[in-house]
């Protein structure tokens, strides 16, 4: 809004969808066609420079559509932001959404607007997240959809099409979805790096050692990215993850290869794309300073939709837990305060760490389900930093509560100890953690067969698993893990007809 009211914008697209010229607004695009949002309150000293500058303190909105896009209340047990795969209910015929029927959209957002007695004549179809809100709007020509259709796979392609080709509209009559819960989301991730010959490769570690158990030595090689990456969209895949495993060491601008990778995958796959490793400030060998911000803002700009932050976050955790005072300073604050804290996602790497006795640490302990080496009935989770090499001094479920406050949207949950084994994913962990926090926990290490994720579905709230080795050596492919959830009965998303 602050761009559209500085560029005079605001007042020429109020006129021209008053004059019903073809629209699609998407997520924000639907957002702010309501009279205002609660979105973004006035704390400007949070706020980069360049934004404050032109910064409006109160959001009014376009001011087309009755009501206010207010914050989801997580307080009835729902995790927010609202991140993954849902299903629409249809209000009323709206054209572009022939083909949706009983298949999910990929919604992420923590706003939404709701529907109210004067503005139900706008509504094609809601959506329930704790209550129903408006999943879509549509007058005449003139559209706007929560979701991201850029997103939604198939369904999603098909709905940016029959909005650009209106000739191809049928006259079919949309089908109702079935009432549904937010799917649980299977992310196949991809670890890339430059193997000793310079090539970017996908590799894959046990315990994060990814080099091969030779005498060369040479960095486990699995395929391409971009390859990759197409396959596992076209397999199924609700999401797909890369992590850049050296950004700790090499910084990720001048590793434009990574870049690239992003621009072209984000070509051919239509699910969201999550992108991590490297996210902090840094100086460059000619004295030039990056803000974090600014890394994360390339990722973007190349067809990130979510950046995950690893080490930098343990160090802003560790540093608010010390002096209690969120400075707004950290990588995690600064990308959650201008992109939304949807589109932060905080990556740990802990390390399960055996007690004789739950007092013997000051960190958050449990009881675990299988006793020690020897035989120690405890454990604490340590967090690691630069890819497993460095332990420090916090736990993850207190890592977990601090970033929560900090701003990020979502949790990726590694477990070092289970990575690469096969042998399922340690659901102590992810119990713990996913109880601990109200933002979605994506479980992550250790997946071996289809009984594994269903195993984590329904023993810890995760909202999602993610898988690597498995994937990447064609042992479990993606569309056999959703049919096994299919018939656990546990929601996950409608392949397309
Ligand atoms: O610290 O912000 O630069 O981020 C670095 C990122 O790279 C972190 O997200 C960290 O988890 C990741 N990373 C660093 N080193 C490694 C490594 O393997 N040597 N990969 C690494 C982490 C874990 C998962 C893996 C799952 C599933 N890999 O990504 O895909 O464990 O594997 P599985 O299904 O085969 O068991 P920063």
């Amino acid at each position: 809004m602050d761009v559209l009211v500085k560029t005079g914008m605001d007042e020429a697209l109020r006129t021209y969808i008053k004059n019903d010229r073809p629209f699609l607004g998407i997520c924000l695009g639907l957002q702010l066609l309501f009279e205002y949002s609660e979105e973004n309150g006035p704390d400007l000293s949070l706020v980069e420079v360049s934004v404050t500058q032109h910064y409006i303190p109160h959001l009014n909105g376009l001011g087309l559509i009755p009501g206010v896009v207010g914050r989801f209340n997580s307080s009835n047990g729902f995790r927010v932001p609202h991140i993954g795969w849902n299903a629409l209910q249809i209000a009323k015929d709206s054209e572009i959404l022939e083909d949706v029927g009983d298949q999910h959209v990929y919604f992420v957002h923590s706003y939404r607007a709701m529907p109210l007695d004067n503005n139900t004549e706008w509504i094609s179809s809601t959506c329930n997240y704790g209550d129903d809100f408006i999943a879509s709007i549509r007058r005449g020509n003139v559209h706007g959809v929560q979701f991201h259709p850029e997103k939604s796979g198939d369904v999603g392609l098909s709905i940016l099409r029959r909005f650009l080709q209106p000739n191809s509209r049928g006259t079919k009559k949309p089908t109702q979805g079935k009432a549904s819960k937010l799917a649980k989301r299977v992310i196949a991730c991809l670890d890339v790096r430059t193997n000793d010959k310079g090539d970017l490769v996908v590799t894959k570690g046990d315990q994060y050692d990814v080099r091969e158990h030779t005498k060369e030595k040479e960095v486990r090689n699995l395929g391409k990215p971009v390859e990759l990456a197409g396959q596992y969209y076209k397999d199924g895949a609700d999401e797909v993850s890369f992590l850049n495993i050296t950004g700790f060491r090499d910084f990720p601008l001048g590793d434009l290869p990574m870049l690239q990778v992003l621009r072209h995958a984000s070509e051919n796959v239509f699910v969201p794309l999550t992108v991590g490793g490297g996210i902090r400030d840094f100086t460059d060998a000619n004295g030039r300073y990056y803000s974090s911000l600014e890394v994360a803002s390339e990722y973007f700009r190349s067809g990130a939709d979510k950046i995950s932050i690893g080490s930098d976050a343990v160090y802003a955790a560790e540093e608010y837990l010390k002096t209690k005072v969120k400075t707004g300073k950290s990588s995690l604050e600064q990308i959650s305060r201008v992109y939304g804290n949807q589109a932060v996602v905080v990556s740990i790497d802990p390390r399960r760490v055996y007690l004789k006795s739950p007092g013997d640490v000051e960190f958050k302990t449990i009881r675990v389900t299988k006793p020690g080496p020897n035989g120690e009935e405890y454990a604490w989770y340590q967090c690691t930093v630069n890819g497993g090499r460095e332990g420090r001094p916090i736990g993850a479920y207190e890592l977990a509560k601090a970033v929560e406050e900090l701003g990020a949207g979502e949790i990726l949950l590694n477990c070092i100890d289970c990575d690469g084994q096969g042998k399922g994913f340690d659901i102590d962990l992810i119990k713990l953690i996913s109880d601990a926090v109200s933002i979605p926990v994506i479980a992550s290490s250790g997946a071996g067969a289809v009984e594994h994720f269903s195993e984590v579905f329904t023993k810890s709230n995760a909202s999602a698993a993610l898988a690597a080795g498995i994937f990447h050596r064609k042992e479990v492919p993606i569309q056999s893990v959703k049919g096994h959830l299919l018939k656990e009965g546990i929601e996950r998303v409608t392949a397309p007809p």
